[in-house]
């Protein structure tokens, strides 16, 4: 993709109707209000799209809106824009990170990316096959991975990183998806108004009679996993249609046809496991009809008998007179269902894992060189009840919000201190303190520490451990600003707002143990591709203590962080106009919330007064050295000195930029695309003269 395309693309933005202002650094007055004004004015008039700088403010329209259309991304998308100026002005690694609560359009921004580079460029072989899947990996995951929700009926259950690799030539020729914390406990219980992942009511819908037949489908109230909520239609979602999308992305991504039938039988499996209920019988947890035992154990290839054992006894370590001896022990009722549930949740999410691992088979390269990132993740959420899910979920935005600070807000400002650039501080709200809350270690230790710590002393049935886990976190970190405790739970004052955790459920969820039985019992499976979902080998698995779910996110967050900052991240901050999810709906007050706790009027004020590039003389004299006589090939003075030159040279405004330290200031880009032009001329004059000397030379 050529640099003078970005600059065409670039003033071609600059040039369509106007509405309120496109760029928020150009507004008169830098308020919330006036920013919410603008915001409303521009949606108001169909314009979704709004920049401070390169950040992108994407105001979901809840309809579809023609800027994806192939007219249009020649001209004039917005997103389209900010890609494509990335793509050509880096050779580098970048990253997209679309933020914003649950519902505000992160996942359809994400897809607009990725759909993008895709048009853009070029095909053929392997870079066609590799964009297929790029493609396709959308409708797979979310199948699989997303569920109606009160709040977005298509909202994302698990965080992923997509990283699109591309070759030297610019085509994307491989890519590496990582996901996060796949929110599990969906497939066992969800709220009401809400539904299990897309997949099930897709299969029930979907399949065909044969298929139906062979998986034992029925319709969706006949199954307890999918009939508590009372939901069973999503409106504007075709579940039929989606599920031969489904099957048909599994093909392109290449998951053999024997994968695929298996990836159904344990869909259907989970459905079928659900409607094994329990009574309780002196004590014990019996199998009410132990004839629903007998599909389940069929679709997942086990003994029948052997899965009523595993659902309610389990082997126990215990120590007799120095011996230690392994003993059967007999589960009561609720201890049965944990069991169920706990085999479901583990099938639904290995099969996932699965899924994610085949897209990276699918698409995997040697060596990695060039990459943009995509970044999409579950957003901030609130619901009347919020229990572990919501906060790992709204942990891991806290931590992005972090990166957003430390990247745009605090580190911008210090370097313009270090460099001894004019420069006014900005105030700002730093989160890091929400952060530390919730996973320092030691003084005080964070809430996951405490959590962890319950954990790993909690009594095999958990008990009466989230009592105990509450009175350790008051004591722990009962008198910090951002935390209060309530009779049964805590709140958590994020910077998107204060959210009350419930926090029944806490441990065992953070516990996450799948106990040895289980995996035994499917290790036993007839089918290899079960089998293979369970690879422990349980003699040497054991030891230490397991990893639990709170410290698998706030790992899997921190590596996020690393990769991130490694990057250069371009941000595209959703906001979500309504709780009503229609069109044309603007509610004042929740928009400005928005605009507050995303603090865009800092960034604004930090925009306005900062500067677009930045670079090392040194770089810079390189990258520009052709531009004058005296700096090419180099320079034979100070640096700064060359690079001053350069500029005189050139006739750049001297309000364009500023001489720091160690490094030049450029204000717009504008200024660096017209560089990068007369630096491609030259070049062009160059070739030329070789040519012409080297025909005359033959
Ligand atoms: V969650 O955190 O995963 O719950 P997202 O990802 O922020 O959330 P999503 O992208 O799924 O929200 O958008 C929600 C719905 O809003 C979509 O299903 C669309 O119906 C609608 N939407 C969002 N963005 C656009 C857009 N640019 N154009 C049209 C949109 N509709
Ligand atoms: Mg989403």
């Amino acid at each position: 993709i050529g640099k003078k395309k970005a600059s065409k693309y670039h003033w071609q933005s600059q040039n369509v109707k106007q509405s309120g202002v496109d760029d928020m650094v150009l507004l008169s007055k830098i308020t919330e209000d006036a920013i919410v004004e603008n915001l409303k004015k521009r949606f108001m008039d169909d314009y979704i799209f709004t920049y401070i700088g390169p950040v992108l403010i994407s105001v979901n329209p809840f309809k579809q809106m023609p800027y994806f259309t192939d007219r249009e991304i020649e001209t004039k998308c917005p997103v389209c824009i900010c890609v494509h100026t990335y793509i050509c002005m880096c050779y580098a690694c970048g990253t997209y990170n679309p933020i914003g609560e649950s519902g505000a359009g992160k996942t359809v921004a994400a897809k607009y990316i990725m759909g993008y580079i895709s048009k853009v460029s070029g095909g053929g072989g392997k870079v066609q096959h590799v964009k297929d899947i790029i493609l396709q990996s959308n409708p797979l995951l979310e199948a699989f991975g997303n569920a109606k929700t009160v709040r977005n009926n298509n909202s994302s259950r698990f965080g992923k990183y997509f990283e699109i690799q591309f070759s030297r030539g610019g085509e994307p020729d491989g890519g590496k998806i990582s996901n996060f914390l796949l929110e599990k406990s969906r497939v066992v219980s969800q709220n009401e108004n809400e539904r299990n992942f897309h997949i099930f009511y897709q299969l029930i819908e979907g399949s065909s009679a044969q298929q139906k037949e062979a998986l034992g489908i029925m319709t969706p109230d006949y199954y307890n996993y999918l009939n508590q909520s009372g939901t069973y239609k999503v409106d504007g979602t075709n579940d039929s249609k989606e599920f031969q999308e489904t099957m048909e992305a599994m093909q392109v991504i290449g998951i053999p046809g024997d994968c695929q039938m298996q990836a159904l039988h344990i869909v259907a499996g989970i459905l079928h496991l659900g409607n094994i209920s329990f009574i309780e019988a002196g004590n014990y947890g019996q199998v009410e009809s132990p004839d629903l035992l007998a599909f389940p154990a069929y679709l997942l290839g086990i003994d029948q008998n052997w899965l009523q054992e595993k659902l309610t006894s389990r082997k126990m370590d215990s120590k007799w007179g120095g011996k230690s001896e392994s003993i059967n022990v007999t589960l009561n009722q609720e201890q049965a269902c944990y069991t169920r549930d706990a085999l479901s949740k583990a099938l639904y999410a290995r099969l996932f894992d699965y899924l994610v691992e085949a897209i990276n088979k699918a698409m995997q390269k040697p060596i990695e060189e060039f990459s943009v990132g995509v970044l999409d993740i579950y957003g901030f959420e609130i619901f009347q009840r919020n229990g572990f899910e919501q906060f790992c979920i709204n942990f891991v935005n806290e931590k992005l919000q972090q990166i957003f600070i430390e990247l745009t807000l605090k580190a911008e400002q210090e370097e313009y201190v270090q460099e001894g650039i004019k420069w006014t501080p900005i105030e700002y709200f730093n989160n890091k303190i929400v952060c530390d809350l919730i996973e320092n270690k030691l003084n005080p230790p964070g809430i996951m520490s405490v959590l962890d710590d319950v954990c790993a002393t909690m009594h095999a049935k958990g008990e009466g451990a989230d009592g105990t886990l509450l009175q350790k976190l008051q004591a722990a970190v009962g008198t910090h600003d951002h935390f209060n405790n309530w009779n049964s739970g805590f709140v958590i004052h994020h910077y998107a707002g204060k959210v009350s955790y419930d926090i029944s459920g806490f441990c065992e969820r953070n516990r996450d143990v799948l106990f040895p039985d289980l995996i035994e019992l499917m290790q036993s499976s007839e089918h290899a591709f079960i089998r293979s979902l369970f690879p422990e080998n349980l003699n040497t698995d054991k030891k230490g203590r397991p990893t639990t779910a709170g410290s698998k996110i706030k790992r899997q967050a921190n590596e996020l962080v690393d990769t991130l900052m490694k990057c250069t991240p371009h941000y595209i901050r959703c906001i979500k106009p309504n709780e009503t999810k229609r069109p044309r709906d603007w509610e004042e007050s929740r928009v400005k919330h928005q605009v507050e706790y995303l603090g865009l009027k800092e960034n604004i004020r930090v925009r306005r007064a900062g500067f677009a590039y930045r670079r090392v003389f040194k770089k810079f004299l390189q990258r520009y050295s052709i531009l004058t006589p005296e700096t090419y090939p180099y320079w034979r003075g100070e640096e700064k000195q060359g690079v001053l030159h350069l500029l005189r040279s050139v006739n750049m405004d001297t309000d364009q930029y500023q001489m720091g330290r160690t490094k030049i200031f450029v204000k717009n880009p504008e200024s660096l695309f017209l560089l990068e032009e007369m630096r491609e001329r030259k070049f062009d004059t160059f070739a030329r003269a070789i040519q012409k000397a080297w025909r005359k030379y033959i």
